[in-house]
């Protein structure tokens, strides 16, 4: 199958089910025999990223690294999925613009919730770290996400299951002739 690459950028809060999405998408991609990439903490911020923390300077670094992987894996034609809060506007924007440069597609992925679902689910506890100040700087509680405001995509996981996600997606990308 010939393909071309694209980078689909999920941002949203810790616990808002970005990886989950990303993984059942990179799945189905697969199916249908296409290649797909998944960039996240895991493997990422445990490599590449490892000199980086939670600062605003560290998470914007994280986010411009990032951005360039994701770009040479969609110039390599592999559909990049890039699954980080990614909490400052600008760096989403920046990222956006090294795309366009290169004539590569980027699509915005909103996974959003309400904060309050994603403090209910804590999967790893860290929330709750957050509010009793053990972990400083934590998104959505005492540091900053700014919801995209024109993603292509815009997804309720609250709402929404994971195969209703996939498939919007799916379709978005089949529309815009990505796949
Ligand atoms: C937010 C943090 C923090 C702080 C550790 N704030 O649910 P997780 O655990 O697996 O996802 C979160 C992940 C966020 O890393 P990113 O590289 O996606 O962040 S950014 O794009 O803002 O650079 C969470 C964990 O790391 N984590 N400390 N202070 N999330």
């Amino acid at each position: 199958v010939k393909q071309n690459g694209a980078t689909l950028w999920f941002t949203g809060l810790s616990a808002s089910g970005k990886s989950t999405v990303a993984c059942a998408l990179e799945q189905k991609l697969l199916q249908e025999g296409i290649q797909s990439y998944r960039l996240d903490g895991d493997n990422v911020r445990f490599g590449l990223n490892k000199d980086l923390g939670f600062s605003e300077k560290d998470r914007n670094e994280n986010i411009r690294r990032i951005s360039e992987v994701s770009k040479l894996f969609a110039d390599s034609c592999v559909i990049s999925l890039t699954s980080f809060i990614s909490p400052y506007r600008a760096d989403r924007d920046a990222a956006r613009k090294l795309h366009e440069e290169a004539n590569l597609p980027f699509v915005e992925v909103f996974v959003d919730v309400p904060l309050a679902v994603a403090e209910q689910r804590d999967p790893k506890g860290l929330y709750k770290k957050a509010r009793e100040g053990l972990i400083k700087n934590f998104t959505g509680i005492d540091d900053p996400y700014e919801a995209p405001e024109h993603p292509e995509i815009h997804l309720n996981t609250h709402e929404q299951s994971v195969e209703e996600c996939v498939s919007t997606i799916v379709a978005y990308l089949k529309q815009k002739q990505i796949v």
